[in-house]
């Protein structure tokens, strides 16, 4: 019979998080701060998180913490996720780091005074990756937008009612899957038909710019740090085809 010589070899993958080491990992930072900060994400460690933020922003701005940090090493994990080395409970435990981290950044990137207009946020019907969509609210916020988050797995029909409702100068949209990026041609055409133009920026892993640029009002964001900017574009008062070809082009 044949015996088992190596048990490593067997449980190496649900081993990643509890050996404290986010083995594979290939991101690092030179800074000891940032280094600390992937370090967590990297290996889901929502204990020390905290510590690490708030040591980095010591020295730090908060967005070269959330760019440097928290989404560098959620990019690794993404990584890892796609080759085969990282699993579900590995995500889950990085994304919750990452999660806890981003809210100490937001706290301290604050809310500007100055109110510009009122941007509705949300993750696409049947999807529950909102990490993207997280970064976007804390950037929008800091920048003195009015954020309407409306969360994740939020149905196309509760967008549309949320669109007619606050009016806004902007609707953002994430999905980092592609059986879930359809709610967004279903969120133009609903909007569309009922004579509504509002600038729908969509972003997340899932979808490009050739489907984004398929269907009316949709404008494709490729990293949640252009939010502000086509948000101010909006409010002066751009059409959702003007910041297409601003944009996208
Ligand atoms: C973390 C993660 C999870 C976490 C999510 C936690 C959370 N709160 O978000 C957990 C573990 C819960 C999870 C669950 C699942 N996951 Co998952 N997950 C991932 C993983 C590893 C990373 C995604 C991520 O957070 N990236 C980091 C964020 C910051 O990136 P982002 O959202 O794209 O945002 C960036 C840009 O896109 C942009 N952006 C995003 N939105 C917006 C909006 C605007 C306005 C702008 C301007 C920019 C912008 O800005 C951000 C950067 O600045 C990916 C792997 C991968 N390669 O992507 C799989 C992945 C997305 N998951 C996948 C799957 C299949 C699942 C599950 C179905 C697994 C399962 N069998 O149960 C479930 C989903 C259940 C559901 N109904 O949604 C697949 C999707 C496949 C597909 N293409 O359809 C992926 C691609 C893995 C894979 N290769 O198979 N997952």
């Amino acid at each position: 019979m044949a015996t088992v010589a190596n048990y490593a070899n067997i449980f190496v993958r649900y081993d990643l998080i509890s050996s404290g080491e986010a083995k594979g990992a290939k991101v690092s930072s030179k800074d000891a701060a940032l280094q600390k900060v992937l370090q967590c994400v990297l290996e889901g460690d929502s204990d020390n998180i905290e510590a690490a933020v708030n040591e980095a922003l010591a020295s730090k701005d908060p967005m070269t913490v959330i760019n440097e940090g928290l989404i560098k090493g959620m990019n690794e994990v993404s990584r890892l996720w796609d080759e085969g080395v990282y699993y579900l409970p590995q995500a889950i435990v990085a994304s919750d780091a990452m999660l806890k981290g981003l809210e100490i950044c937001e706290k301290k990137l604050g809310k500007s005074l100055e109110k510009k207009g009122t941007v509705i946020t949300h993750t696409a019907e049947g999807d529950i990756h909102d990490l993207g969509q997280k970064i976007v609210n804390a950037l929008l916020r800091a920048n003195g937008f009015e954020v309407v988050d409306l969360g994740k797995d939020v149905p196309v029909d509760e967008v549309v009612a949320a669109v007619k409702k606050y009016n806004p100068v902007m609707l953002t949209g994430t999905a980092l899957m592609t059986t879930t990026m359809t709610a967004f041609e279903r969120i133009s055409n609903r909007l569309t038909k009922d004579g509504y133009a509002t600038p729908f920026v969509c972003g997340g892993g899932a979808v490009s710019l050739e489907y984004v640029t398929g269907y009316n009002l949709g404008i494709y964001g490729k990293d949640a740090s252009q939010a502000p900017g086509m948000a101010s574009d909006a409010v002066n008062g751009l059409s959702w085809s003007q910041l297409r070809e601003k944009w996208n082009s």
